[in-house]
């Protein structure tokens, strides 16, 4: 034990991990990890032995989420980020250089669609945008130079399906070497498995549901092993930088233990919600894919196992009374994000797709007077209540 003060203040005593086996892996809130000796560090860094030696590389908390993601995704491998964006662009970063093509389905969520838009074309890839859930739209666009398909299905923000195992066909017949990235964020692993259904790589923002409770910020990559460790090395390691923090990771990973239970009730509700919408004389239409009248009802049948919990909606009414009736809403809340345990209403053209100019929003099938709702965990007779005391406010 040393002396000094100072020095016992920063080393003091150390637990001895061999006395416990915690059945929650505690939270690994450390930036660096200590070497055995120096021919141990380099091992480390030159890739010959498996460890932790610094938490941007690799981290016991992001690792342990990344292989449970990549677990229940059917996936071989997995990586975590800090948000869903760091996620997206990892992904885009390392996979495209100047002169590939990027084929991208129209309907994105706002700030993928401005990446795409503003940002890739300024690194000198070719981004097309088409509606994927029309394949024949997808055959015309396919080149030599295409790299990369990216779609959401369900899209955020106005529930169109797209096919994906036709759109892994189509693009692979043509040349297996294209990658299909879905984002499942709307879905989840437990409704919906892309790589099943011939996607090469699934993302997240699992700020939503995997996590669940509205408490953090952080995404996810899976895919075959020689593609996340390219995702790892150059998209996270150098690309972005956009590591998880080990207690988000923590989080999350809590999250997903609930994720089924929570999904079945966040399901469950959605449907009497949308139904209830759908029989209201003062609702235009309702978006949700568990609906008969959804135009790819069919499709969701077909490719999730049940219908989640996201839908969108317009009102048989103006612009002010819209406003009015959105503002009205108490128990539902009025803020983006989506899959929290809180019902959450927002209003797309202004808000999570405010980066869509008007005539791109008209070609998206976004209307300017879409509103989306993500149903929550509450009593779902409580959230028709409150949908129901705000619509008699128009
Ligand atoms: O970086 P984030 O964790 O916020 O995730 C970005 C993201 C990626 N994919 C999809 C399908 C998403 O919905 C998001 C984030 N969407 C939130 C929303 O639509 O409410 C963002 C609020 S501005």
């Amino acid at each position: 034990m040393q002396e000094n003060f100072n020095t016992r203040a920063i080393h003091g005593h150390k637990v001895d991990k061999t006395l416990c086996d915690p059945l929650v892996t505690p939270i690994y809130q450390t930036s660096t990890f200590v070497f055995e000796n120096a021919a141990h560090g380099a091992k480390l860094f030159a890739g010959e032995q498996d460890g932790f030696f610094y938490t941007r590389i690799d981290n016991p908390n992001s690792r342990e989420l990344a292989m449970c993601i990549a677990d229940l995704e059917n996936a071989e491998a997995g990586v975590c980020f800090s948000s869903g964006m760091g996620a997206v662009t990892a992904v885009i970063w390392s996979f495209l250089s100047s002169g590939a093509q990027l084929i991208a389905d129209k309907t994105l969520y706002g700030c993928t669609f401005e990446l795409f838009e503003q940002g890739l074309p300024q690194y000198g890839v070719q981004v097309d945008f088409t509606d994927l859930a029309d394949p024949a739209s997808l055959e015309k666009l396919l080149s030599p130079k295409t790299k990369m398909i990216y779609l959401e299905t369900p899209a955020n923000p106005n529930l169109k399906l797209i096919d994906i195992a036709a759109v892994a066909k189509a693009a692979h017949d043509y040349n297996p070497e294209i990658l299909i990235v879905v984002d499942n964020t709307f879905a989840t692993p437990y409704l919906q498995r892309p790589i099943d259904l011939g996607a090469d790589i699934v993302l997240h923002s699992t700020t939503k549901y995997l996590n669940g409770h509205g408490d953090v910020i952080a995404g996810a990559v899976v895919g075959r092993q020689e593609l996340i460790a390219d995702v790892q090395t150059k998209g996270l390691r150098y690309f972005n930088g956009a590591v998880l923090g080990p207690f988000e990771a923590w989080l999350i990973r809590r999250g997903i233990k609930t994720l089924p239970l929570r999904m079945d009730r966040h399901c469950s509700s959605a449907m009497k919600v949308a139904e209830f919408l759908e029989n209201h004389p003062k609702i235009k239409v309702v978006y949700f894919p568990g609906l008969k009248s959804h135009p790819q009802h069919d499709l969701a049948t077909r490719q999730m196992s049940q219908y989640g919990a996201m839908m969108a909606f317009e009102l048989n009414a103006t612009k002010e009374e819209s406003e009015k009736f959105i503002n009205s809403c108490k128990l539902c809340r009025l803020a983006v994000s989506l899959g929290d345990c809180e019902t959450l209403i927002q209003h797309p053209a202004s808000m999570t797709h405010s980066t869509y100019g008007p005539e791109e929003l008209a070609d998206a099938g976004i209307s300017e007077s879409l509103i989306r709702l993500s149903v929550g965990l509450e009593a779902p007779e409580d959230v028709i209540a409150d949908l129901e005391q705000a619509l008699n406010q128009i």
